[in-house]
């Protein structure tokens, strides 16, 4: 059976599976979206995901959308394949992957995502980014990211001493982040340093690097 992946590599949620699929060394069929031609928009599209929104992912009769839904149950259906990502084997490192990728999802992205959307995608779309914005994310990203350095003083990354499902949701939006003027609140804590070129040095990420190309927009 064909596992499908329908999005855009430029896409840090398509760019989040696309790095899981690698990981599980799965062979997957990449479909591609044109979101800027709206294609997420047409029937087709709508028919896999109602929110219009990419990626989706098809696995022989089940449909998903949502990337963090779609990596876990990649990471649970193929637990026995390559690099496992949920700790299946230990209910307790299992349950700490499942708090970090909570943490992910709740407090980085929210703070993240805006500075890497008005930098790199308001440009694409002719739109000046919102600098207000970006100041108030870059507060509150400073605030998580000193959580994280506490945290990874000592463990070697965010569920314990093991890389996980957790660590590789933040991925693609750190990927991103690090090619804006603002990488120093990164590089600027040793331990969330050393984690990042930890986690961005793996394989699976640097060939889902190549694809993600908005690192050479330039503010406007
Ligand atoms: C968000 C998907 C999303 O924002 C997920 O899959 O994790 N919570 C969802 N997709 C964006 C591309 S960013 O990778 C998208 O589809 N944008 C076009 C649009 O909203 O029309």
């Amino acid at each position: 059976m064909v596992l499908k992946l329908h999005g855009f590599p430029v896409s840090p949620c398509t760019a989040r599976v696309e790095a899981c699929l690698h990981e599980k060394t799965l062979d997957f069929e990449f479909v591609p979206v044109d979101i800027l031609a709206l294609e997420n928009k047409q029937p087709s599209f709508l028919a896999k995901n109602p929110f219009g929104q990419i990626p989706a992912f098809e696995d022989g009769d089940i449909t998903l959308f949502e990337s963090r839904a779609i990596t876990a149950y990649v990471a649970e259906k193929f637990k026995g394949t390559g690099y496992d990502l949920i700790r299946h084997e230990n209910l307790k490192e299992g349950a700490l992957v499942k708090v970090w990728i909570e943490v992910e999802s709740q407090q980085y992205h929210p703070a993240i995502c805006p500075i890497v959307y008005e930098f790199f995608g308001k440009p694409v779309v002719g739109c000046k980014p919102d600098q207000t914005l970006i100041d108030a994310s870059l507060e509150k990203l400073e605030k998580v990211l000193d959580v994280y350095e506490t945290r990874l003083s000592s463990n070697k990354y965010l569920a314990g001493d093991f890389y996980s499902l957790a660590d590789l949701h933040h991925f693609s939006y750190t990927f991103y982040f690090m090619k804006t003027p603002w990488s120093s609140l990164i590089n600027d804590r040793p331990h969330v340093k050393a984690w990042w070129e930890d986690i961005s040095a793996r394989p699976a990420s640097v060939k889902v690097a190549e694809g993600m190309n908005f690192g050479e927009v330039e503010i406007k």
